[in-house]
């Protein structure tokens, strides 16, 4: 355990690579940068669980754009380690810092008007989630390196149609041995899905409300006996409830 401790610290005084939601895709066809999002101008992490910058980030960019898509569509959610892409060329931290492990998830909210509506004050629910893999010890964001900087998860097909606010969450876990050294990496979206089923969300939570700091999704160790981000191969489950399923 000493030596995980150790190995902790030392990915934690390196950790730089941070990463912003800056692109949106559906069905694999992507929108313009920032089309479409309510998202940070900075790549800083938000590490305080009761932030109203929870929600989708310190929005500096704001779109007025609605994306289309259809309940039971592919969505793309692109990380990047600055807006536009890799801070130079060759940046070893783009789309991410590889220590920057840790689970995706994305949520929805129903608003009236997704071009206009406020961010705060919404019900949300969780639509998708990518935590670890206890058989192979890799994390959501292992996929999303894979994947060049892509979270693909589909919109479940009971969606109803309708204006909504989509939140994705990047979870990074590298320092979160200590409270509030988990990283909240988030933008929202404008979405607009114009066909879909009739699932009323009965059970929604408040953003942010929902996580608590001692969470032990949330503060954790995730380092395991070898010094490595493994978790010791336990289990992992991103904080929150689970997405609906349907
Ligand atoms: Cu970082």
């Amino acid at each position: 355990m000493k030596y995980a401790a150790a190995s902790a610290l030392g990915f934690a005084a390196l950790a730089h690579g941070h990463a912003i939601f800056q692109v949106i895709s559906v069905n694999g066809e992507e929108a313009p940068l920032l089309s479409g999002l309510r998202a940070p101008g900075s790549n800083n992490p938000v590490e305080n669980v009761n932030s109203p910058d929870l929600t989708c980030g310190l929005v500096t960019r704001v779109s007025r754009d609605v994306i289309e898509v259809e309940a039971g569509d592919s969505i793309g959610a692109w990380y990047q380690h600055v807006i536009g892409g890799a801070q130079y060329p060759g940046d070893p931290d783009n789309p991410i810092a590889a220590s920057h492990k840790g689970p995706l998830t994305a949520w929805l909210a129903r608003v009236d008007d997704a071009a206009n509506a406020p961010v705060q004050g919404l019900e949300w629910f969780k639509v998708a989630e990518d935590n670890f893999d206890t058989s192979t010890g890799r994390w959501g964001v292992d996929n999303l390196l894979d994947q060049d900087g892509w979270f693909y998860f589909d919109l479940p097909r009971c969606i109803a149609p309708g204006d909504y606010l989509l939140r994705v969450e990047l979870l990074a876990l590298h320092s979160a041995y200590g409270r509030g050294g988990a990283q909240f990496y988030t933008s929202c979206a404008n979405l607009r899905v114009t066909a879909g089923g009739d699932f009323v969300p009965n059970d929604t939570v408040a953003i942010p409300g929902v996580y608590d700091a001692a969470d032990p999704a949330i503060q954790i160790m995730i380092y395991g006996n070898s010094g490595r981000p493994d978790n010791n191969f336990r289990p992992y489950q991103a904080p929150g409830p689970r997405p609906i399923t349907c």
